[in-house]
């Protein structure tokens, strides 16, 4: 197997070859999804951005078609940045997107409209001469003023958007109002800044139901709705939301007094997951989110060599927890279609120190479902005063899956070489806190490769699982692995974290799954589904 492919994925999203980043403007149209993202037609590395264009009946087989938006006017001459898409009253999609006008970074927004609606793909847009829409005024950093959001309309009849910018280490999210697509004008406030938070890219700002699982259009207005600010950090590639209240007469977004901004707040992914986009799919009454996984082997000569760098996370069905505190988010039922061996098994009990190997499916390329119980949380260890202040991937580094702990670690060992000289453990590790239980979920890299490359990120991701333990003794853990990749979801979705990893020996037909117990609180498997996962088409 070449170096190319040995770490290519089997069902995540990904073009022939070269470097891919954001996915860009997702939508349902006509009855097909599309996806637009980020690309350098030219090689692997981050460069030439381009914006390429794939499109698909069921979000999972993908065609993959010319790009749709490249560079060539005076308005994007340096660059074709992410951007979203709308689609207007009279059921005509339009795209904005963030053009780069000079070789210093400067950016504007522009906009892009389909040459032929009756083409079922879209193929070609059309970059309108009265681009660009909007420049920055004075106050805005020129450099910072990118990724537009999808559009939504306010009871006064004018749309919506908004800007990702930073001012003085303030990143915010720079509203601008609209009659006619056409012409903007800068309100007053932002809708939303957060202080030493640094440039926010991405922005996302969308409305969840209180009531049920359902998805809501930008644009919804009713009762028994939040809103979603996410925003993607550059300084140190986190994503966060918050969960909050639309003031529309202020024009304002008020996150929860419990949701806070920045790296320390709520996370989509507590993994590699950056500069993701939602969208409200009709077809399926659902909010969907995309999010870009980036390479961990981060010399530009892995990538050179590959041929190939970052891939689309599995899209997620996203939508608000009953508590409203926060987001639950789960692969779309789609990627089902692609479960092939299955096996199953029930009511096992692991206890301290033991390890069985799952056999029967594809190890390297697999959907597993397990779900544990346990009988009591007498044995959970005591969580350290000095731990609060760290990110939950701090603590994991401390404990690791490897330490013997009280109630857990137990979980998953994914991507392992037969004498596991290398792996990437899946887990979770209950401890109690001074006032409640504290469940740290871990997906930790740190072992994932015997590869000696300094470069190599291999970080001890984590997350907090947000569940009372004392009604119910259970934990739900459901990992996808892709050669190259993990994505897990806890609790249903509550915590998902999603790294890349680069084993040399647990590849192909030799990576291994097991399931494991490292504490002495005995782990019962309630039930365990597995399926070998199929390659869909994409070309
Ligand atoms: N990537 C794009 C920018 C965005 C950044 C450029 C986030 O528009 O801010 O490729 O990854």
């Amino acid at each position: 197997i070449s170096v190319k492919n040995v770490h290519r994925t089997g069902f995540h999203f990904q073009p022939p070859k070269h470097w891919i980043n954001d996915p860009n403007a997702p939508m349902y149209y006509n009855g097909v999804y599309h996806l637009f993202y980020q690309y350098n037609p030219k090689g692997s590395v981050w460069g030439n951005i381009v914006w390429a264009h794939s499109v698909s009946k069921d979000l999972i087989n993908w065609i993959h078609l010319e790009p749709a938006i490249y560079p060539s006017k005076k308005f994007d001459k340096y660059g074709a940045w992410s951007g979203s898409a709308t689609i207007l009253p009279n059921n005509k999609p339009v795209i904005l997107y963030t053009g780069v006008v000079d070789s210093h970074d400067s950016q504007v927004q522009n906009y892009a409209i389909p040459a032929n609606l009756s083409d079922p793909f879209l193929r070609k847009w059309i970059k309108p001469n009265n681009n660009p829409l909007i420049v920055p005024d004075n106050s805005i950093n020129k450099t910072k003023f990118r990724d537009p959001t999808t559009a939504w309309m306010g009871q006064d009849g004018l749309w919506r958007i908004v800007i990702g910018s930073m001012r003085k280490h303030r990143g915010m999210a720079l509203l601008y109002r609209s009659r006619d697509f056409i012409k903007w004008a800068k309100a007053q406030h932002p809708l939303h800044s957060s202080p030493h938070t640094g440039n926010w890219e991405c922005p996302d700002f969308f409305p969840v139901s209180l009531k049920n699982t359902n998805g809501l259009d930008a644009s919804y207005r009713g009762k028994n709705v939040k809103y979603v600010l996410k925003n993607s950090l550059d300084v140190n590639r986190f994503e966060y939301y918050t969960i909050g209240m639309y003031d529309t007469k202020k024009d304002r977004y008020i996150p929860d007094n419990n949701s806070i901004d920045g790296s320390k707040g709520l996370r989509l992914d507590y993994g590699n997951f950056y500069a993701s986009k939602s969208f409200y799919d009709p077809m399926k009454n659902r909010r969907i989110v995309w999010g870009w996984t980036n390479e961990s082997d981060v010399l530009p000569d892995d990538e050179i060599k590959k041929g190939w760098a970052g891939i689309q996370a599995i899209p997620r069905k996203v939508w608000l927890d009953p508590s409203g505190k926060q987001l639950i988010q789960w692969p779309i039922e789609e990627l089902e279609t692609l479960r092939k061996q299955k096996i199953q098994l029930n009511k096992k009990k692991l206890s301290k120190g033991e390890m069985f190997e799952v056999k029967g499916i594809s190890a390297s390329q697999a959907d597993i479902e397990v779900s544990f119980s346990f009988s009591s949380l007498n044995k959970a260890e005591q969580f350290d005063p000095k731990w609060a202040d760290l990110y939950a991937q701090d603590v994991c580094a401390i404990k690791g899956s490897t330490i013997q702990g009280g109630l857990g670690p137990f979980g998953l060992v994914t991507l392992a070489s037969k004498n596991l000289e290398e792996y990437t453990p899946v887990f979770f590790q209950v401890f109690k806190a001074q006032k409640n239980y504290k469940v740290l979920m871990c997906s930790d890299a740190r072992r994932s490769t015997m590869r000696q490359n300094e470069a190599m990120y291999k970080p001890s991701f984590a997350g907090y699982v947000d569940v009372d333990l004392v009604d119910m003794k259970k934990l739900s853990l459901r990992s996808l692995i892709d050669n190259s990749v993990v994505e897990s979801f806890g609790a249903g979705g509550k915590t998902c974290i999603t790294s890349r990893v680069y084993p040399t020996l647990a590849i192909h037909n030799n990576a291994h799954l097991f399931v494991f117990n490292n504490g002495s609180e005995t782990i019962t498997i309630e039930t365990l589904n597995a399926w070998s996962m199929d390659v869909p088409k994409m070309h």
